[in-house]
């Protein structure tokens, strides 16, 4: 399935340009838009000052991560519907296991959608017991400028661009790194029903 090469971005940080083909990603984004009928897209607010996300979201998966006034945390169901997740496709799962080779299976897909003029902030991921497990994100989609830094928040930056069918795994020292997305260029893909970027997030949570 991971048909490029893999390239290694930073130290623990390795890119397959293009691992997906064309027919891959057209079945992965169907197989998404099935699911979300039974787990829609929803905008999580920041905990706290309760503003609104740019990015919609929602997970597959045994745990979900949300994000509401009271703060981040994995549930086992959907804030809006009350249902549990819907399971992660079964490609993703294979995928995870060709590349990151960790012994057991994630527990959670994130599913971002950005539209228009989303972004994601600078941020680390630590709400996860499991900080030994690499974490694995597939672009869908429109490009994306991500941006990834170091494990402190004022730390050097590079910027690099995702593009449709791009698969990332992010383990050991840049598990914690600090990490975004600044902007999706617009006009990049039409893989997306009603234009837009899709990012899924593979991670383990419980050790
Ligand atoms: C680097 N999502 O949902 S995926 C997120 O494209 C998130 O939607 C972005 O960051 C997106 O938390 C980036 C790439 C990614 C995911 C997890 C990481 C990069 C990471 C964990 C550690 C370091
Ligand atoms: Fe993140």
């Amino acid at each position: 399935m991971l048909r490029a090469s893999k390239l290694t971005v930073a130290d623990g940080v390795f890119l397959w340009p293009g691992a997906l083909d064309m027919k891959t990603q057209s079945d992965l984004v169907a197989e998404i838009f099935r699911k979300i009928e039974d787990a829609p897209f929803y905008r999580p607010v920041m905990p706290g000052s309760g503003k609104a996300f740019s990015v919609e979201e929602t997970n597959f998966g045994p745990l979900g991560w949300i994000s509401d006034r009271s703060g981040y945390r994995y549930e086992p169901a959907h804030p809006v519907t009350k249902r549990p997740w819907p399971s992660i496709p079964k490609l993703l799962l294979n995928l995870w296991d060709e590349a990151t080779g960790y012994a057991a299976p994630p527990e959670c897909c994130l599913v971002n959608l950005y539209r228009g003029p989303a972004k994601m902030g600078l941020h680390q991921d630590r709400d996860e017991a499991a900080l030994g497990a690499p974490v694995l994100s597939v672009s869908l989609g429109e490009e994306a400028v991500f941006r990834i830094g170091v494990t402190s928040r004022k730390g050097p930056t590079r910027s690099v661009k995702l593009a449709s069918g791009d698969v990332l795994t992010f383990g050991g020292p840049a598990r914690l790194a600090y990490h975004g997305i600044d902007r999706v260029v617009a006009g990049t893909s039409r893989l997306i029903p009603g234009g837009g970027r899709i990012n899924l997030t593979l991670r383990r949570i419980t050790s």
